[in-house]
């Protein structure tokens, strides 16, 4: 049986629950296989020892963590500038965001080349590697030039935008060339999917080879989208847990003459924070009864804040919120609660399950996992109500869900009004059509069917036995 790989920027130790519902799964398929978990340690050094990054070995169960430490002008070409001062923005579909000339894709290429070269020892002729996210797209190519010979699988967690907006990137026909040296490329959504294809079919002349295979920069590359779940039965399990529960007790009675709507998002310009708060201000304008009967907990995690486009985001969205609560508070209610913190993965679920009304309603986002943990911690006699914007990759998914465009004020606005007042009949029936969805395609469906593609690519060619799940 082969023996699995993953690849990430930020590894996590799977037997954590606080690692999350991705790091659990992976986790799982790594102890069947015994596998090995490479990426970054979290660390920054001052400068690498003289005989350059060593790797350190943690065993977790039968599970290899290997990390490396960073130094910091790595962290600040490869991390900061090239993949979230360049690859985010743009992926995202904000080119204005996105700084090219500083020359940040050298610090992206260096990196990726010492991950190879620190990642080749460590790995067995019959292993299976499989990649994940941006940070790291030209790896399998870097693996290659080493003479690497492994099946190599990748997945995109952020969206792939257009033709049009890929080519603004310099560079970007070694980056998607850098992409077409997996075996197995897999993307979020559909959408995500298409413009692959599109760019590959324009920019590089791919042959079509159907059922997902291309012939590219003369080699066989297989391409689909694999939308990632959540690990449904665990996120039920932790609703049911004392901490949850607490606090969903907690909520319940602090709000108890008010229905609450909930934000729960990484501070990013990609979650639609000022246009959520827009929203909501203009429901407050134009139902002025809502005024008596909404509240809105917006929780927003810090997020990578030596990027200067996140402390911009910062700043609107707090004055947004103040505005709001100076022209409609009243001594006795705030209509929104705004909070810069995480939350704790056990509590999470209770906050859910008090709030009527979920506002997941980013400008552009992969998938969106907040959409689906929302929708696993309801009770199904008296669900909560999604609204989710039409750009999330989870919007192909969930279309019970009452979908909306985040740029329409009045649009939104007026669906946040239908969530509050829908009948529990509906609910009932939209969130039951919810549930079966995240069900069916929740994490362990994402891994065993991109892993066991991986395997069968090598089972034809070599005739082994594909990888155990
Ligand atoms: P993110 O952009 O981080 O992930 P998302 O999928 O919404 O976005 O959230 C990931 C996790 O973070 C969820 O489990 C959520 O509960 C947690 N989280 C977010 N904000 C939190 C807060 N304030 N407090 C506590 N927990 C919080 C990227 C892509 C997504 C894609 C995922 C997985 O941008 O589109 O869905 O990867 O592939």
């Amino acid at each position: 049986m082969s023996r699995l790989v993953v690849v990430s920027n930020r590894i996590a130790d799977p037997r954590k629950t606080a690692a999350g519902g991705l790091a659990v799964a992976l986790g799982e398929v790594l102890n069947n296989s015994g596998g090995v978990w490479f990426g970054w340690s979290g660390k920054l050094v001052d400068q690498y020892p003289g005989d350059g990054p060593q790797v350190q070995v943690h065993q977790a169960g039968p599970v290899k963590l290997a990390t490396v430490d960073l130094d910091q002008a790595d962290y600040q070409s490869y991390y900061v500038g090239y993949s979230n001062g360049v690859l985010w923005p743009v992926f995202h579909y904000r080119l204005d965001l996105a700084d090219f000339d500083a020359g940040y894709i050298e610090g992206y290429r260096r990196v990726n080349q010492m991950f190879a070269r620190k990642l080749l020892p460590l790995l067995r002729p019959d292993d299976i590697i499989w990649v994940q996210d941006y940070h790291l797209i030209p790896l399998a190519a870097e693996l290659r030039a080493l003479g690497c010979q492994q099946r190599i699988g990748y997945f995109l967690h952020i969206p792939l935008p257009p033709p049009l907006i890929l080519a603004a990137i310099p560079g970007h026909d070694w980056l998607m060339k850098g992409l077409c040296s997996y075996d197995l490329v897999g993307f979020q959504a559909e959408a995500d999917h298409e413009h692959f294809c599109r760019y590959i079919e324009a920019e590089a002349h791919a042959q079509n080879l159907g059922e997902g295979r291309w012939r590219v920069f003369n080699r066989t590359v297989h391409a689909g989208a694999f939308p990632i779940g959540i690990d449904v039965k665990e996120f039920q399990a932790l609703t049911d847990g004392e901490e949850a529960r607490e606090m969903y007790q907690r909520m319940k009675r602090e709000y108890s003459r008010r229905k609450l709507l909930v934000g729960v998002d990484r501070l990013d310009y990609s979650k639609g924070l000022p246009q959520r708060m827009r929203a909501f201000r203009e429901l407050l304008a134009k139902h002025p009864e809502t005024r008596k009967s909404a509240t809105l907990i917006q929780i927003a995690s810090p997020s990578r804040e030596d990027v200067s486009a996140y402390t911009d985001i910062l700043h609107e969205l707090e004055s947004l919120c103040g505005s709001i609560n100076g022209n409609y508070g009243e001594l006795d209610w705030m209509p929104v609660r705004y909070m810069h913190r995480t939350v704790a993965r056990g509590r999470l679920p209770g906050l859910y399950r008090a709030s009527r009304v979920a506002l997941v309603t980013p400008l552009r986002d992969g998938m969106n996992l907040v959409a689906k943990e929302f929708i696993a911690a309801q009770d199904p006699e008296d669900p909560g109500v999604l609204v989710l914007s039409r750009f999330a990759g989870a919007a192909e998914q969930l279309k019970e869900a009452l979908l909306v465009n985040p740029y329409d004020t009045e649009g939104t606005a007026a669906a946040i009004h239908l969530a509050l007042q829908m009948p529990l009949e509906e609910r009932r029936e939209r969130h039951a059509a919810l549930l079966a969805t995240i069900r069916q395609y929740d994490v362990h469906w994402w891994c065993d069917t991109i892993l066991h593609l991986l395997g069968q690519a090598e089972a034809e060619e070599t005739g082994t036995p594909w990888l155990r799940l």
